[in-house]
């Protein structure tokens, strides 16, 4: 077949679109055969599906992270709002499961492009060589992402020389950033992949690149004849699609092999056929999601395999992140001279017998980890906002509340409006009907309402004014 000669270098001037000069054909061997790769399930179509859905998975993921973000280290202008109760396991939960579930999606992706690595010639111009850099980033951090996510839900830092958050946080601008320039420089092969019957394949307009038109399977000229990637002649002219010569592509549906075309290499009996080759992968999404969800829905508890977390289990019926022997509270936590101290405008300090006497609430909440976990429970102890008053504060103080943990990112946390004054919001003494286990925070923990886990401090010493 013949690849019509790029009509965009004529008409573009400049050095990012002057051919670079071909490498020897010698080295076009192995996989740089012309027909190296042929698999029907590889097609424009796949790819454009699959494409799809790792962005819609990727976006999610990039969304529901920033939020996580913000609520944690909330800027000026953004405050995360204390209902309704459940919002942040919603969307934290959200994250988790749709990053596990986007592993088969981009993993299936790539194998549905990466013939594209040995295309050829491997540089054609010096915008074909950025753009198969751009890929390159795209690719690693997208990875990057899937991978530093997994090893930080399964607690299995050793493979992480960085800080997991600060490192995660800066790589999903990149993703993000980087599937934007992708999917606008594939605009026109998205629009055909998605397109379900010839009639709705939009053919490029001449603003539209012409060079490089299909670059993910010009590799593989058996795909186009074979599922009818190409589906109008016209159009594969048009936008430089392969087509063998010889080959009388007609029309077809999406799916269907080629109706009454003499398929000159059919499929092997045995070979994954598209559709199969999706739906495979669709379902191992979907379990994985199913086998993930659970550790934040109860209802799935039950199906629970690969969530880091079976929210029922651990002591007091809630799992436990950060224990007291390892947070080195074992002794003071227990110490009969422990006081609560607060600091504030009328300061005190308030002995375990003077926390019990003072009047308290019950509420539900959920304890919600960063980790996607998350686990509801019955809390019982003294209002915030009631021990805002005694300290001499109004109603819209920030305060820190203090850990009795004397080293460690999550010792302290930053109460503010709208949680420090939610009434929901609890220094708990007991979680369903017991007096707190040393592991979930004895003597004193706060829990407030839709709150990351890592700001529900435990074993609470202090609160500070600020
Ligand atoms: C299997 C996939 C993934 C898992 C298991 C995962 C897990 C996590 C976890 C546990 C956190 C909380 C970190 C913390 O607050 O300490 C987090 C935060 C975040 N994730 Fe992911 N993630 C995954 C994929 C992604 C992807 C694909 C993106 C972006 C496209 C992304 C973007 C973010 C962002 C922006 C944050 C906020 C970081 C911060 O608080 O500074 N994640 N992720
Ligand atoms: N002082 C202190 N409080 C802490 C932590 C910690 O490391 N130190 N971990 C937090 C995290 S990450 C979570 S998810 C919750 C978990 O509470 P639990 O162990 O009672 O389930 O406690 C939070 N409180
Ligand atoms: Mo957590």
């Amino acid at each position: 077949m013949v690849r019509k000669p790029a009509p965009a270098v004529t008409r573009r001037e400049g050095i990012l679109h002057r051919p670079l000069p071909e490498p020897p054909a010698a080295l076009r061997r192995g996989p740089l055969r012309p027909d190296a790769w042929a698999s029907i399930a590889r097609s424009e179509r796949t790819a454009a599906l699959l494409g799809t859905a790792v962005g819609l998975t990727f976006t999610i993921c990039f969304v529901t992270g920033l939020l996580s973000h913000l609520a944690q280290h909330p800027p000026g202008w953004f405050s995360w709002p204390s209902r309704p109760v459940g919002l942040y396991r919603v969307t934290q939960g959200l994250h988790v499961v749709s990053g596990f579930a986007a592993i088969p999606l981009l993993l299936a992706k790539l194998w549905t492009v990466y013939p594209k690595l040995f295309e050829w010639p491997p540089l054609r111009t010096v915008a074909h060589a950025v753009g198969r850099l751009s890929l390159l980033v795209l690719v690693g951090a997208a990875l990057f992402q899937l991978i530093t996510g997994v090893l930080n839900v399964s607690r299995w830092y050793a493979p992480m020389p960085f800080f997991f958050t600060t490192t995660h946080y800066w790589t999903a601008w990149v993703v993000i950033g980087a599937i934007m320039v992708h999917v606008g420089s594939k605009l026109p092969e998205i629009r055909r992949g998605l397109a379900r019957s010839p009639t709705t394949v939009t053919a490029p307009t001449a603003a539209e690149p012409e060079v490089d038109a299909n670059p993910e399977f010009d590799a593989d000229p058996g795909v186009a004849e074979d599922v009818g990637v190409a589906e109008d002649p016209g159009v594969a002219e048009d936008v430089g699609i392969d087509t063998l010569p010889g080959t009388d592509t007609e029309p077809v549906t999406d799916d269907q092999p080629v109706a009454g075309s003499e398929p000159q290499a059919a499929p092997r009996a045995g070979a994954l056929s598209r559709r199969g080759f999706l739906v495979t992968v669709a379902a191992t999404s979907g379990v994985i999601a199913l086998t993930t969800v659970g550790q934040t829905v109860p209802a799935l508890t039950g199906l629970t395999v690969l969530g880091a977390r079976d929210p029922g289990l651990g002591s007091q019926g809630l799992p436990v992140n950060k224990s007291a022997s390892s947070a080195r509270v074992l002794e003071s936590a227990v110490d009969p001279t422990y006081r609560l101290i607060l600091d504030g405008p009328r300061p005190q300090e308030l002995s375990l017998a003077v926390l019990l006497s003072l009047p308290r609430q019950s509420v539900t909440l959920p304890i919600t980890c960063v980790e996607g976990w998350s686990a509801s429970a019955r809390w019982s102890g003294i209002r915030i906002a009631d021990l805002l008053d005694l300290m001499g504060l109004d109603a819209d103080a920030e305060v820190e509340v203090e850990s009795l943990q004397e080293g460690g990112l999550y010792r302290s946390s930053r109460l503010s409006p709208p949680h420090s004054r939610d009434p929901l919001t609890t220094l708990a003494l007991q979680v369903n009907g017991e007096r707190l286990d040393l592991d979930h925070g004895y003597p004193l923990r706060l829990i407030a309402p839709n709150r990351p886990g890592v700001l529900q401090t435990k074993w609470v010493s202090r609160i500070r004014a600020v």
